[in-house]
């Protein structure tokens, strides 16, 4: 029989208690358990799945001798329930048919030999998130509900829009990778380091990543991916919470949903964060930094968009960055951290795609949607992704010409 793979006890929340300790929490029970620096190294190498043995020796080969410690730690990560047996939670349906608005499914190594300027790439993934988790199944989720909206054809005629009167994504093509897999044991299949090189594969080819989250941690490897092609880089940030604070550790390791921009705004590539909706409430005034421009609230809807657009630098290239919970709860429920006095759908898509006509845009995700009993708000996301899509093509097809 094969050694039994390990996974961090679902639903554990980490509290940083001092420079060497912290403790996890389960809200659900109220358990508690305190641990040092060292065992938390260790708790570190199961973020993805893995048997006890592949955990020791990758650590033995990064400090020659550990291997016995790092053992016994696991032992008393085990007995403390701090781990568990994996037991993955599959969706009852696993085949994949078709992508994003029914497009081809395809490697992407092959989508980046096709003629499409946009390829989806699924992270689910939410070990970022600090509230309440369930993202990774959003990109599925999303996939799903987005035919009802928008649909390719092999002929890329688009589909007519009734409301513009006109053809929505005309001559767009749009291919799926499917979902960056995190691998269970864990030899070279980290998901996020994936992901950052699947962004830079991409948009190397001259192609538009679209990242379907996952948790909004996620972000901070898509502009680095991006950053590996694109040397100067801004990011247009639609959010209720600004995500950036303080950088508590200067360590990645400690990167989560909510502090995620601390490093994208370290970054010497990312020459601005242009931030759109933010509206929590926060103790103190979040810190600031000449790289950072925030309309808070709805200061930005209904304003005049060449006016914000020319107060922004001219010479970066843009990744679009939408949290879904800047959409007001009533609108978007199915999000991990909801806040009231959001933005309409429609106010949504007037600033976003307004933005997109007039800023070179090179990448795009959409984060934090928790599919819930509901397809409504799925179908919300899809179709202002759609829309945003169609004005990032239609910018493209311009400056093409
Ligand atoms: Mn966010």
């Amino acid at each position: 029989m094969s050694a039994p793979i390990l996974m961090i006890t679902p639903g554990a929340t980490r509290i940083d208690v001092s420079a060497d300790s912290s403790e996890l929490v389960w809200p659900q029970d109220g358990r508690r358990v305190t641990l040092g620096r060292r065992t938390l190294q260790v708790l570190a190498q199961f973020a993805v799945p893995a048997p006890a043995d592949a955990v020791a020796e990758r650590l033995e080969k990064v400090t020659p001798g550990s291997g016995e410690a790092v053992r016994g730690a696991v032992r008393m990560l085990l007995e403390s329930g701090v781990l568990c047996e994996f037991a993955p939670v599959l969706p009852a349906e696993v085949s994949r048919r078709t992508g994003l608005f029914g497009a081809p499914v395809t490697a992407v190594g092959d989508a980046v030999r096709t003629a499409a300027d946009f390829v989806v790439l699924g992270v689910p993934h939410d070990l970022g998130a600090t509230h309440r988790a369930g993202s990774r199944f959003g990109p599925e989720a999303l996939r799903r509900a987005s035919t009802t909206v928008f649909q390719v054809t092999p002929s890329l005629d688009g589909m007519y829009d009734p409301e513009r009167d006109g053809r929505l994504l005309a001559g767009a093509g749009i291919v799926d990778a499917g979902d960056l897999m995190g691998e269970p044991g864990g030899f070279g299949g980290d998901l996020l380091d994936d992901l950052e090189r699947a962004v830079g594969v991409v948009a190397g080819a001259g192609r538009v990543p679209v990242v379907l989250g996952g948790d909004h941690s996620l972000t901070l490897r898509v502009v680095d991916g991006l950053a590996s092609v694109h040397p100067r880089i801004g990011v247009l940030h639609f959010d209720a919470h600004h995500d950036y604070g303080r950088s508590r550790s200067g360590v990645r390791a400690g990167v989560h949903h909510g502090n995620f921009l601390d490093w994208v705004v370290g970054s010497e590539a990312v020459g601005c964060v242009a931030q759109f909706g933010i509206r929590q409430l926060t103790p103190r005034e979040p810190e600031s930094s000449p790289k950072v421009r925030r309309w808070g609230g709805l200061s930005a809807i209904g304003a005049d968009l060449d006016r914000i657009a020319a107060e922004l630098p001219s010479d970066l290239v843009w990744h679009v960055s939408f949290d879904v919970d800047v959409l007001d709860p009533a609108v978007m429920p199915s999000t991990g951290t909801v806040l009231p006095g959001g933005w309409s759908y429609r106010e949504a898509v007037g600033l976003v795609t307004g933005l997109c006509d007039r800023l070179p845009v090179v990448g795009v995700d959409v984060v934090e949607y928790l599919p819930g009993p509901d397809d409504a708000p799925a179908v919300t996301v899809a179709g202002l992704l759609a829309r945003v899509l169609h004005h990032v093509a239609v910018s493209r097809q311009g400056s093409a010409r």
